[in-house]
């Protein structure tokens, strides 16, 4: 017994020395009472959950006007249950003229009346809880709506709203005097000026997305208060987090540093890009601004006190950034030990990777997250979102499997956007039936497809049913994809295997310790195919073989270490001949383009 007592403890050792990946997980050696496993150290519940995006325009339409709502959510609970999810992120439901489809909010203190009631989101709340599913809210600090009341407050001065916003003076031009000119060349995330005259302040405002989007001026600390007030409401409402909008466009370089004036930004000399497209310019003073990052630290604090003020369970802040890596990581925190973030969404598998990346891509990629993350922090992944085409549109549909796999055994949070579960891909829009702002003010007949993201979210498929069983009405906000007799839940519900059943097993596995709890390696086999082990002392192993090329592809699963015979399958991508239980040797293997085999092996 001493010497396998010793055993163990040197495995341990090693496995120390791996690295251990999710979040502040530790071991606890209990020596003196033998050779029994460790204990696991419980996990807080979002350290290991998935999270799953709701667009609730798309999701469900309860009443037949074509337009998703919140009640439509609440009759759909269960299909979060089913899919093994432990939290949903929604999309903006607060008050909003709808230019950017609730990104632009003009009463941050309550519900849009198509999406619901007060009621109706408390309702919700409740019955997700009840199920032991988290509801994370959407948080959009940049900008309010221009029909918001701090904005008309704003534009008429009224004391303590005066600087609410983000407002110059023209310049005037040297060669005529009566022509304004704006202030800096700043480009709007949604093509054109970021400065919008207003006739009845007489002074330009800046909005870094739609005209219709105001950008506070965060050096105003009432802004900063009410913002405070705002994230308070929601969490005694019942919130268990934010999902934090556009991050890196908080702050703009502020022009006492400029000798009273905003500074121009050079051009990048991009030839793609037009004069009115954002990139055009370096977005240097626009972007990422050092000063954002306290702000992000500030609410943290603020979350982390009400958390404990309450007694309650931990409320989660996830930033939306798109950033280069080095920025990306300092929303988790700095060096100086300010805590940032829960998590900065990782875009990597969005902006890094696509149907033309290699195993040795997709490996390098992965790795670059984990090398850069903080220690002890959580790593997350995401595949796709409301502002991007859909995952099997952007890889290619003999990917999902494999990509949902990926996402669910990897280290740390899940994240799938609605539609992921059961590989739906971009909608058909045409021009005329176009609405999203970004693809109107930048598009054209011939090019609109490059700007819009209506193709990401046309209606949830249900069913075979009306409008996708969507809505009962035959006439919905964006048209239903033309594919859903094909794919929907239903008909992946009943076929033997399907990517939702795929998926489901993937939910169900991230409850063994190897997944929760255990180290990883990973490891690229040939030019496309790659392995991803998961293991952990005295627990079963899982490893995913997964080829991202357009071949079939033979390799050598000897090669692969940490993963020990014998394999079987535990689940296996739709289009695979290997089944659940299939024995596959640990030596060559061949792999059908896109193919994805989860395989469990024996402990280490
Ligand atoms: C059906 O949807 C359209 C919008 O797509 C809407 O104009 C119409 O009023 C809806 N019908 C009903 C009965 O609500
Ligand atoms: C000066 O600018 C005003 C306002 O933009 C314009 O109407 C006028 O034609 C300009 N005058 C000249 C001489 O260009
Ligand atoms: C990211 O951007 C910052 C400033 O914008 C720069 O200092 C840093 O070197 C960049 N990091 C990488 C990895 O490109
Ligand atoms: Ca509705
Ligand atoms: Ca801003």
């Amino acid at each position: 017994m001493p010497s396998l007592l010793k055993i163990v403890g040197i495995a341990f050792g090693a496995i120390a020395l791996v690295g251990v990946v999710v979040g502040s997980i530790t071991w606890a050696i209990l020596a003196s009472q033998g050779p029994t496993p460790p204990e696991l150290v419980p996990l807080d519940w979002w350290e290991h959950t998935v999270i799953y995006q709701i667009y609730p325009r798309s999701f469900k339409d309860s009443d037949g006007d074509g337009i998703g709502d919140i009640k439509g959510i609440i009759t759909q609970l269960d299909h979060f249950v089913d899919a093994g999810v432990g939290a949903i992120w929604m999309s903006p439901v607060f008050v909003s003229p709808m230019v950017d489809f609730g990104y632009d909010i003009s009463d941050f203190y309550n519900i849009q009346e198509e999406y619901g009631t007060m009621a109706d989101f408390e309702e919700l709340v409740e019955k997700a809880h009840q199920l032991g599913i988290k509801i994370i809210l959407d948080y959009v600090p940049n900008h309010a709506s221009t029909e918001s009341e701090y904005f008309k407050k704003s534009v008429a001065r009224e004391p303590g709203y005066e600087n609410h916003f983000v407002w110059a003076n023209p310049i005037i031009d040297p060669n005529n005097a009566s022509n304004r000119l704006v202030p800096s060349n700043w480009i709007s995330q949604f093509g054109g000026t970021v400065w919008e005259w207003n006739e009845a302040r007489q002074q330009y405002y800046l909005h870094q997305f739609a005209i219709e989007q105001a950008d506070f001026n965060f050096r105003e600390p009432a802004v900063k208060e009410e913002m405070l007030n705002i994230m308070r409401f929601w969490f005694e409402k019942g919130a268990d987090g934010y999902r934090l909008d556009a991050i890196p466009h908080l702050f703009e370089a502020d022009p006492n540093d400029y000798g009273g004036q905003y500074p121009d930004e050079p051009l990048t000399g991009n030839p793609f890009l037009t004069p009115n497209q954002a990139g055009y310019t370096t977005q240097e003073h626009t972007r990422d601004q050092i000063e954002l990052y306290d702000v992000v630290y500030e609410w943290r604090g603020f979350a982390d006190k009400w958390t404990n003020d309450n007694n309650a369970e931990t409320r989660i802040l996830l930033a939306e950034a798109y950033a280069n890596v080095t920025m990306t990581m300092l929303y988790y925190g700095n060096e100086r030990d300010r805590i940032g973030a829960h998590f900065p969404f990782n875009f990597d598998f969005i902006n890094s990777l696509s149907s033309n990346s290699n195993a040795r891509d997709f490996v390098y990629i992965i790795k670059r997250w984990l090398t850069y993350m903080p220690q002890g922090k959580v790593a997350n992944w995401v595949f796709g979102n409301h502002d991007q085409k859909r995952m099997p549109s952007r890889f290619r549909p003999n990917m999902v499997d494999g990509l949902n796999s990926l996402n669910m055994m990897l280290p740390g949070v899940a994240i799938t956007y609605q539609g992921e579960e059961i590989g739906m891909r971009d909608g058909y829009v045409s021009w005329e039936d176009t609405v999203d702002v970004a693809a109107c003010n930048q598009g054209n007949p011939d090019n609109y497809l490059q700007f819009s993201r209506d193709p990401a979210r046309t209606p949830y498929q249900w069913d075979r049913s009306t409008s996708a069983g969507f809505s009962t009405n035959t006439s919905t906000w964006l048209p239903v994809s033309q594919d859903y007799l094909e794919i929907n839940l239903q008909a992946q519900k009943e076929a033997t295997r399907s990517h939702f059943k795929m998926y489901k097993s993937m939910t169900r596995l991230r409850k063994e310790p190897a997944l929760s709890h255990g180290s990883y390696h990973i490891q690229s086999l040939s030019e496309n195919t790659f392995a991803l082990v998961r293991y952990l002392l005295t627990h079963d192993t899982y490893a995913l073989v997964f080829n991202v090329g357009e071949t079939s592809d033979t390799v050598d699963l000897s090669t692969v270490q940490f993963l020990e015979e014998p394999l079987t399958v535990y689940a296996s991508s739709v289009h695979s001949n290997r089944v659940v239980d299939d024995t596959v040797p640990r030596g060559s293997v061949t792999l059908q383009a896109g193919e994805a085999l989860v395989l469990r092996a024996s402990p280490m």
